[in-house]
């Protein structure tokens, strides 16, 4: 077994391009998300591409026995875990605070924050006694400045902002290594998720840009996963050219 990375939320968007990244930079993969079809079809397509060996890990991250039961049933030789890149996630919803549904909220909370968490502990576990691992958080541009209709989303993503520094501090006696990396607008499947199918309103989004594109993400992960052992890029802000931040978006100038 090569070095493992462990991506959540592989069936779609920077989880996706990330598992290819890796692939092709000869990792053997743990791959995650609900969709089970969508991720058998990966791990066959890698596998043959780029001869590395691909376990599928279907779960919810929101479902905490789930989580905790899936990690600890990895076969033995999958469990050096090299890098997590802790990715899945989702908005839903854009909506006022006084009308948005609380089960988009919820929703949210347990896949953005209590899904981060746990996953980020169950591989940490298993990193601990190693003395060896890195996690990569995948935050947001949301998370660093609260745009209107953005509420909870945003929270849940200053949440993971927080949780990184946080567990940057306390596994420092591990040598672990803790990143939390911010993308501004990437077009994936995240708007058509947002906006629950609505093909125009999604579409909308990335009007008059060049948008960030998964691998762009996928490339910033891996750079992160790849410097030497002593060397971690703790927090990292990327957005597309057109993109300053959560505001200001040039939508006239498209190069
Ligand atoms: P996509 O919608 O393309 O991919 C999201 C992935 O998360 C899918 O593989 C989905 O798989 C998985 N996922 C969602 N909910 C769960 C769950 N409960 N359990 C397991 N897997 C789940 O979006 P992106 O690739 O764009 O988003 C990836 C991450 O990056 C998210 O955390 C998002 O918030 C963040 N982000 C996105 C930005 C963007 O503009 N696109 C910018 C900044 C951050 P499945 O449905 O099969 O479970
Ligand atoms: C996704 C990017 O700008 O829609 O996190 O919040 S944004």
């Amino acid at each position: 077994m090569g070095k493992i990375v462990f991506i959540t939320g592989a069936s779609s968007g920077f989880g996706k391009a990330a598992a290819y990244k890796f692939a092709a930079s000869g990792y053997d993969l743990i791959l995650n998300a609900r969709r089970t079809e969508r991720l058998e079809e990966l791990a066959a397509e890698l596998g043959s591409k780029f001869n590395c060996a691909v376990l599928t890990l279907p779960f919810d991250v929101s479902e905490e026995k789930a989580v905790f039961d899936s990690i600890a049933s990895i076969p033995d030789e999958w469990k050096a875990i090299d890098v997590l890149v802790n990715n899945a996630g989702l908005a839903a919803g854009r909506d006022y605070f006084d009308e948005a549904s609380l089960d988009d909220w919820n929703t949210m909370i347990d896949t953005n924050i209590k899904g981060v968490l746990y996953v980020a502990r169950a591989v940490t576990a298993l990193m601990i006694p190693r003395k060896s691992g890195h996690v990569i958080n995948l935050g947001s541009i949301a998370g660093k400045e609260v745009y209107d209709k953005g509420n909870v989303y945003c929270a849940t993503k200053s949440a993971v902002d927080a949780i990184s520094q946080a567990m940057r501090i306390d596994l420092l006696r591990h040598s672990i290594k803790v990143t939390c990396i911010h993308p501004g607008a990437a077009e994936t499947e995240f708007s058509m998720v947002r906006f629950k199918g609505n093909e125009e309103a999604a579409k909308k989004v990335y009007e008059g840009i060049t948008a960030l594109q998964a691998e762009d993400v996928a490339d910033v992960i891996y750079y992160c996963a790849s410097l030497p052992p002593h060397v971690c890029i703790n927090d990292l802000v990327l957005t597309c050219l057109q993109q300053a931040n959560s505001f200001y978006i040039n939508r006239n100038s498209n190069p």
